[in-house]
C-alpha cells in the first residue's frame, strides 16, 4: 500500500494498523489527493482479515490543519458542490473495525472533523483543536457543526465555531470531545 500523502502500515503492532497522514511541510492539509488515498487505505485494511484496529495520525506538529486552503482558494460554489471533497470521511462510518485518532499539535477545521469522525480520540498534550473556518469566511463543511455540537454541546461548539478559538487537550477532555490525554513523549 503506497501512497503519495499517507503511510500505511498495516501490521505496525499485531492486528493494528496504522494510517500516518504524510504532508509535515503543509501541516498535514487535506488535499484532494490525500482524502482519496485515506478512502483507499480504509477499505483495503478493512477487508484485511489481520487487521483488527485503525489508527489514523499525523505527526508531532499536526494531525490536520484543515482542508488545504491553497486548493480551495479559486474554487467557485459549484466547484466545492462537484467536489464533494469531504464525501470521503463516509469511508470512516463505513469501516467496521474501530478507528482511534491519535493526535498531537494541531486538530483544526478538516482535521477537527476527520478526528471527530474516528470511534476513540487519544490526544497528546500539545493537541489544540478547533474549527477556525471562520476566519477565513466560510463554515464546517464536514459534519463539524453536528459532530461539535454532539460531542461538547451546544454553548461550547457555538463558541468555537463562532470564535474560531482552540481547545486545549486538557479542555477537550474536559468537554467529553476526546477520551484520553498523554504526554507527548508517548505519543
Ligand atoms: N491548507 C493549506 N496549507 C496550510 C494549511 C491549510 N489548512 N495550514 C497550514 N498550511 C501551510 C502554511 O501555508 C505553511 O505553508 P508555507 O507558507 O510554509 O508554504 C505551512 O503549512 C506551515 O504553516 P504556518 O507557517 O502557518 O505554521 P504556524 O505554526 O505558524 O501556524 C497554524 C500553524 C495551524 C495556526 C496555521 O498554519 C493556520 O492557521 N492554518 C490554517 C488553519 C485553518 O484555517 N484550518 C481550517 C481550514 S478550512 C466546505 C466548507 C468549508 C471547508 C471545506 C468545504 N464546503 C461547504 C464544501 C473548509 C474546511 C477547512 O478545514
Amino acid at each position: 500500500m503506497t501512497y503519495e500523502f499517507l503511510m500505511v502500515n498495516p501490521q505496525v503492532e499485531k492486528h493494528i494498523a496504522l494510517i500516518q497522514l504524510n504532508r509535515p511541510k503543509e501541516l498535514n492539509a487535506l488535499n484532494r489527493q490525500l482524502m482519496l488515498e485515506m478512502k483507499d487505505a480504509l477499505q483495503q485494511l478493512d477487508a484485511d482479515i489481520n487487521v483488527r484496529v485503525i489508527i489514523i495520525t499525523g505527526n508531532e506538529k499536526a494531525f490536520a490543519a484543515g482542508a488545504d486552503i491553497k486548493e480551495m482558494a479559486d474554487a467557485s460554489t459549484i466547484d466545492m458542490v462537484n467536489r464533494d471533497q469531504f464525501a470521503t470521511w463516509d469511508q470512516i462510518k463505513k469501516t467496521k473495525k474501530p478507528v482511534i485518532a491519535a493526535v498531537s499539535g494541531f486538530a483544526l477545521g478538516g482535521g477537527c472533523e476527520l478526528m471527530m469522525n474516528c470511534d476513540m480520540i487519544v490526544a497528546s498534550e500539545t493537541a489544540r483543536i478547533g474549527q477556525p473556518e471562520i476566519k477565513i469566511g466560510v463554515m464546517p463543511g464536514a459534519g463539524g457543526t453536528q459532530r461539535l455540537t454532539r460531542a461538547v454541546g451546544k454553548a461550547l461548539a457555538m463558541e468555537l465555531i463562532l470564535t474560531g478559538r482552540f481547545l486545549t487537550a486538557e479542555e477537550a477532555l474536559d468537554a467529553g470531545l476526546i477520551n484520553k490525554v498523554v504526554p507527548v513523549e508517548l505519543y
